[in-house]
């Protein structure tokens, strides 16, 4: 009997997306509870060793932690997104392990979610040292011609930088810092992934809504230009 899934998630979170990005391309059913994360329920408290989502329960048993979910849901179900090829699959995992770096090692994020105009040059610094070793990697290896990290298959690397290139992408629109450009080979990656349905399908409705709240929560300088752009 197929196992029973039900994830716990935050309706901007990327790292939740990442787990539901892999769900729905081994085509696995699941139910979504959300949960305001500035307002936890005591029962996510208890299960959740570190008050984070994503949470899968797989059959009432609690896993956390966006890698370690995806690693499982590679491991227990078709098609496989990790590489047959052991180095392949070591090379993508390291990739997998810099996500956090990548996204708020400092990194991406602080581009996303930069506070001001003063803040950016530092933000989009530190970015370009995230950029650098990805652009290489990625030129390295393109024996192949893309779209994903690996060539012509989507892996796990894909799921998890989707979201952060589709939030960057938002704020982009406006702070307009042509940070991707310097990095073309990122650029096209990012594109054809903002442009597979795996990716931004994997959203719930009203997600953009509630991403524009979350930046204007975070005081980001991207939410103040789209304010300006509209009173104007
Ligand atoms: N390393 C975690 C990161 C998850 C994470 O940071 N989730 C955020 C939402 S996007 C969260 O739950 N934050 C709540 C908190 O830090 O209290 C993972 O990959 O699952």
């Amino acid at each position: 009997m197929a196992a029973k899934f039900h994830l716990i998630s935050s309706v901007t979170c990327p790292w939740v997306q990442r787990s539901v990005i892999v769900m729905r391309v081994k085509g696995v059913a699941f139910d979504v509870t959300y949960i305001d994360l500035q307002d936890p329920p005591d029962w996510f408290l208890e299960m959740s060793p570190h008050g984070k989502v994503p949470v899968l329960q797989v059959d009432g048993v609690t896993l956390f932690e966006s890698n370690a979910i995806s690693e499982y849901l590679d491991e227990t179900l078709e098609p496989r997104l990790h590489p047959e090829d052991p180095i392949k699959r070591a090379q993508n995992r390291a990739w997998t392990d810099f996500l956090p770096t990548f996204a708020w090692g400092p990194g991406l994020n602080d581009v996303t979610f930069c506070a001001s105009e003063d803040d950016l040059p530092d933000a989009l610094e530190t970015a370009r040292e995230r950029l650098t070793p990805l652009e290489e990697t990625i030129s390295k290896q393109r024996g192949n011609n893309g779209p994903y990290f690996n060539g012509d298959t989507f892996s796990l690397v894909d799921a998890s930088y989707g979201p952060f290139f589709q939030r960057f992408a938002i704020s982009e629109k406006v702070l307009q810092t042509g940070l991707l450009d310097e990095f073309p080979l990122v650029k096209a990656w990012s594109d054809a992934l903002l442009s597979d349905d795996k990716v931004t399908g994997a959203v719930p409705e009203g997600f953009d809504e509630a991403f524009l709240k979350n930046l204007e929560r975070r005081g980001a300088l991207a939410w103040k230009l789209m304010s300006a752009e509209s009173a104007a």
